[in-house]
């Protein structure tokens, strides 16, 4: 498929998805969600990639929703037509490991499409926020939610009901980001965690994120209850029999299933 609004490649075993409409500092519409999301299907289906990264610009990873394309929208074509919220889960129900690599502006929809991500790998030059309310609207794809699970109630309001911006060093503070690295590098590092997790046995890989995000459904029991079970189902894997033995036998293991 030919997309208009990001960049797809692969390297080694590990999809990068660049968004790119640079001139809007990749406002995100209808169609550059969907180029997104059809993407991800592609990297979902082969089996040669392990892990995802999407990134966007120097300037911005994403400034948001597509303003313009929402600003004449009757309450109708939101709610009856689904038409901003239809395709923004995607990234959520990607069940292998998604990489935020963000450098530069993450806002509104932006950040919401980062925090959609299992983790969030941050240039020095990143800045996060949800200014939604500069144009009298909130959050709409998860950032009410999303955002104070990362970084807690005090700062998701005062980020949500100011509409400033939080620098990278604060946001790793905070919680929101796992890794800030120098803008130059902030790819290359992002690119080679994906290759990391990448490298280890998928089904495993897809067990540790089900199980994490596990923690932010629900109680703590039934997180617990639910880690246990996959954990025990873990033994039936023979990457899990390759693994010990390789630990026990002192070498590198080769794992089956990636
Ligand atoms: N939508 C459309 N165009 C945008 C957006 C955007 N979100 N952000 C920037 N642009 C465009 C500008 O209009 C400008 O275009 P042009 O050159 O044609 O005038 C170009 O990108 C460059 O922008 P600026 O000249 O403004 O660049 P600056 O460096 O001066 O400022 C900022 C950068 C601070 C990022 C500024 O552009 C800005 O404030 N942008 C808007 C940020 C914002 O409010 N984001 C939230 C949008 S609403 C949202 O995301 C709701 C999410 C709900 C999701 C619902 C789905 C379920």
């Amino acid at each position: 498929m030919n997309y208009e609004n990001i960049l797809v490649e692969t390297r080694g075993r590990v999809g990068l998805i660049t968004l790119n409409r640079p001139k809007a500092l990749n406002a995100l519409n209808d169609t550059l969600v969907d180029e997104i999301g059809h993407a991800l299907d592609g990297f979902e289906a082969d089996e040669g990639i392990g892990a995802i990264v999407i990134t966007g610009s120097e300037k911005a990873f994403a400034a948001g929703a597509d303003i313009g394309a929402m600003a004449n929208f009757s309450y109708m074509d939101a709610y009856k037509g689904d038409y901003i919220t239809r395709n923004w889960e995607r990234v959520k129900t990607c069940r292998k490991p998604v990489i935020a690599a963000v450098a530069g502006f993450a806002l509104g929809g932006g950040c919401e499409l980062a925090m959609m991500c299992d983790m969030i790998i941050a240039a020095d030059t990143a800045k996060f926020g949800q200014p939604e309310i500069k144009l009298g609207i909130l959050p709409g794809a998860g950032g009410t939610q999303r955002l104070p699970r990362a970084v807690g109630k005090a700062k998701a309001m005062d980020l949500c009901l100011t509409a400033r911006f939080m620098d990278a060093t604060e946001a790793e503070r905070a919680g929101l980001v796992a890794r800030v690295v120098p803008a130059d590098k902030m790819l290359d590092e992002a690119l080679s965690a994906a290759e990391t997790i990448a490298g280890y046995s998928l089904p495993v890989v897809m067990m540790i994120k089900e199980s994490v995000n596990r923690a932010f459904e629900g109680s703590l029991n039934e997180g617990l209850l639910f880690e246990r079970r996959v954990f025990h189902s873990a033994f039936a894997l023979d990457d899990q029999k390759e693994g010990m033995a390789a630990f026990v036998e002192k070498r590198k293991p080769e794992f089956k299933h990636r």
